[in-house]
């Protein structure tokens, strides 16, 4: 028996876990809390399961698959690289690189050896179709962030630990276990808050279970946002809350922002909200007038339809009330370890727009093409992406109108996935290449340690020998890189670790004993504001402190100034100020997550999925008696995308005029080997009602809060 100390990655918290396996039997015994973690002091959530459930889930694909004859069946891991590699070269060869597309899904940034060897394959496809699961999600907030701070990768932080005042929009932190913020223990953090005698209040069309811990919960009509936050700023303004304190030699534009933010007076806005006005002045009161505060938003703000400018004035109220870049309000951290260091187009240019999508013109963020584009970019294109790399992800669940991704994916001509399962998205490629259970294989939180409350750093060392016919995917992306660009894996791995090495100014490679991204790992560290090593790191991770000011070093990199208004952010303004006219819609879809699911993926593993069906939709009990409903009954929802038929709750929870359903759900389809999701948890597909069409327009991120839907009992 051995403890071995990792963290969990099944979500941005990164709980301190401490895994007992038997090393003979290559199994896991247990899995708790690690008590002696500085940043998670033993908390867990059920998810923590999760590592332990995926290793022994009978389901998760213990060899690659390819398809002959139609079928998906086993084969040897060089039999499925050399048919993944010639599929791909054959489409690029014949069409161009850009007929291949990589997708690459959610679990990618918490995976050290995927998050590392992604950049090279994509480099090895050559292709500028890359779509990434941060346009169902966070793409806003960061394009938001770029534009306000000239920059990209800069995205301030909430200082949970020391605020007096946390205003929350669009997010479920006691559920969703915080995003864009890593702070494992939630729930402690914001009891402490409050024990100090600070304040939480949520605003969010559902009373979430963030909301019903709070001190206030208001209720907000999903995808007006940006109204009440315009008119937030624009109480600063007219009530003389602006305090920019020593920001105020920083910032470009306060006065453009006044004149352009006096057009959303709360009087105004308020029937749009469903807000009082007195309600929104009095948030903005709160923001200004607390010693400190903070406002957060996620992705009820960023995944609608003015969320890229609703994520931008989540800042500049941080802004505005004095409260960016101070203790107590919103941050920037100071990782041990950064993926910035191996950017290479140069951070401080605003890598956005330099190409586009064909059919409808949406713009790249990062080299980044809108999900919401896939379908119609393989459908409908001029010159159609014909075959599709998978890298963990399910997008036939997660992308917006999934039913038509779903389809347009059986029109490809060759596809690759990279994913534990057989699923809704898998089923179509020729080649799987399953990833090794995350314990036999180290990991880091690269990805999450510029948004972490705390600057931290844990390495995560494996628990148990590799498995027989797994290899770990950094291996895998390497092997298939290689062979796309007829070369050895060996050679082109000591070149891009060589190349990394370079990039950070170290002549030699110094990480005695470690292989693959571990290497690469033990470079960033050092090379790190803290010069660590990763031979040194205490087991149980590493606290290097709270948070402190660092706006200079974000600026320093831009453009020099906080911009309160960009070019494009105007333009939103304007866009926004026509949608004011509108009349609203009598009902929307919003959005839901539960404790025991993430995603789209963890409904197999039977610890998580035990229990009554999840996928239900919330009614308000006045919009359930105009249509006849009852907790229980069954209604059909309709939406401009399609028809599902779903178990009704009614509850007063979410606001008249909205439903809420989780995503992730819709486990009905043929060829999978999902035993214990379609049985259990098998639910209906969220976005088979949510619309590609329906886009952020300035970042063309898919609107999946607030979709206009109908809903009637089941015939
Ligand atoms: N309607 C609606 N849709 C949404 C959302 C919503 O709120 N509402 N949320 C959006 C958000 S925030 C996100 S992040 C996306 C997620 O979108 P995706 O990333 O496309 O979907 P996931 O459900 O996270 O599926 C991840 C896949 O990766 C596999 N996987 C897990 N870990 C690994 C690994 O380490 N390596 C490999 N190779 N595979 C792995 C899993 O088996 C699963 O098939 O969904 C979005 N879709
Ligand atoms: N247990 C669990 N944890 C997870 C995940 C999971 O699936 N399960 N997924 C992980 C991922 S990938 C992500 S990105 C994060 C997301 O983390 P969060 O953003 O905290 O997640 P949600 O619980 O979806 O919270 C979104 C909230 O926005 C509200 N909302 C919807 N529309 C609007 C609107 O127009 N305006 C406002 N103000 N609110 C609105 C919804 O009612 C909901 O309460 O969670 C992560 N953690
Ligand atoms: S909150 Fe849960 S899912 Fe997230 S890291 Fe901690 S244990 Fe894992
Ligand atoms: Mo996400």
């Amino acid at each position: 028996m051995k403890h071995v100390y990792r963290t969990c990655a099944l979500c941005d918290a990164h709980c301190g876990l401490d895994v007992t396996v038997d090393e003979a039997t290559h199994r896991v015994l247990g899995i708790r809390g690690d008590d002696a973690d500085p940043f998670s002091a033993g908390y867990v959530c059920p998810k923590s399961q999760g590592a332990k459930g995926l290793h022994e889930d009978p389901d998760r694909l213990r060899a690659p698959l390819v398809r002959r004859n139609g079928a998906l069946v086993e084969t040897d891991w060089k039999e499925a690289l050399d048919c993944a590699a010639a599929g791909l070269s054959r489409v690029r060869d014949q069409f161009g690189a850009d007929r291949v597309a990589l997708y690459a899904g959610n679990p990618v940034i918490h995976d050290m050896g995927t998050l590392l060897s992604m950049p090279v394959l994509l480099r090895s496809l050559g292709t500028r179709s890359f779509f990434t699961a941060a346009s169902v999600d966070t793409l806003p907030k960061n394009l938001a962030c770029a534009l306000l701070f000239g920059r990209t990768g800069a995205v301030p932080v909430p200082d949970v630990d020391r605020t007096d005042h946390l205003l929350v929009f669009g997010a479920n932190p006691l559920v969703s276990n915080g995003s864009v913020m890593m702070a494992a223990d939630l729930p402690g953090r914001l009891r402490r808050l409050r024990e100090r005698g600070g304040r939480l209040v949520v605003v969010d069309p559902r009373r979430n279970e963030t909301a019903a811990k709070a001190d206030a919960h208001h209720f907000i009509r999903p995808g007006t946002d940006a109204f009440v936050l315009l008119a937030m700023i624009h109480t600063l303004f007219e009530e003389g809350h602006v305090a920019l304190g020593t920001l105020a030699p920083r910032v470009n534009g306060l006065e453009r922002l006044r004149v352009l933010a006096s057009e959303f007076a709360p009087e105004k806005v308020a029937p749009t909200a469903g807000m009082e006005a007195g309600t929104v002045r009095q948030l903005a009161r709160d923001l200004a007038l607390s010693p400190c505060a903070i406002c957060y938003g996620r992705i009820g703000t960023c995944t609608q339809r003015f969320g890229t400018l609703a994520s931008f004035a989540i800042d500049v109220l941080n802004v505005l009330a004095g409260n960016l870049d101070r203790p107590g309000g919103v941050m920037f951290p100071r990782p041990a370890a950064s993926l910035v260091d191996l950017a290479e187009d140069g951070e401080a240019a605003l890598p956005f727009g330099r190409f586009h999508t064909q059919v409808r013109g949406l713009p790249e963020f990062e080299g980044q093409l809108p999900l919401a584009a896939l379908a119609e970019e393989i459908d409908a294109a001029p010159a159609p992406i014909r075959a599709l790399v998978v890298l963990a992800g399910n997008p036939a669940l997660s992308a917006p109108n999934g039913p038509r991704l779903a389809r347009a994916l059986e029109r490809l001509e060759f596809v690759v996935s990279l994913d534990y399962y057989l699923n809704e998205t898998s089923r179509f490629a020729d080649v799987i290449l399953p990833p090794s259970s995350p314990l036999t294989r180290s990991n880091c939180d690269l990805y999450s340690y510029p948004i972490a409350v705390r600057n931290v750093v844990h390495h995560s060392p494996a628990a148990l020998a590799p498995e027989a016919g797994l290899q770990d995917p950094w291996t895998t992306a390497f092997e298939l890189s290689a062979r796309l660009q007829d070369m050895a894996a060996g050679t082109l791995e000591e070149a891009v670790i060589g190349g990394i090495a370079a990039r950070l100014s170290f002549e030699e490679l110094d990480a005695a004993g470690r292989s693959g991204p571990d290497r690469v790992l033990d470079l960033l560290l050092r090379a790190g504001p803290y010069a660590l090593r990763l031979a040194e790191l205490d087991p149980h991770g590493v606290d290097l402190g709270a948070l402190e000011p660092g706006l200079d070093r974000v600026l320093a990199a831009g453009s020099g100034r906080i911009e309160l208004v960009p070019e494009p952010i105007e333009r939103e303004l304007d866009r926004l100020g026509r949608a004011l006219a509108e009349e609203p819609r009598e009902l929307l879809l919003v959005g839901r997550r539960q404790v025991r699911s993430n995603n789209s993926w963890m409904h197999n593993l039977p610890a998580l999925a035990k229990g009554k069906a999840r996928c239900t939709l919330l009614v308000n009990p006045r919009d359930a008696e105009l249509r006849g409903l009852a907790s229980g009954s069954q209604a059909e929802l309709r939406s401009e995308a399609g028809c599902v038929t779903v178990p009704v709750v009614v509850s007063d929870e979410v606001m008249p005029g909205v439903v809420s359903l989780p995503h992730g759900f819709g486990h009905d389809a043929p060829g999978m080997r999902l035993q214990v999701a379609t049985m259990q948890q098998r639910g209906v597909s969220a976005n088979a009602i949510t619309s590609e069409e329906q886009i952020d327009e300035l970042s063309g991120t898919a609107v999946l809060n607030g979709v206009p839907v109908e809903l009637s009992a089941a015939r």
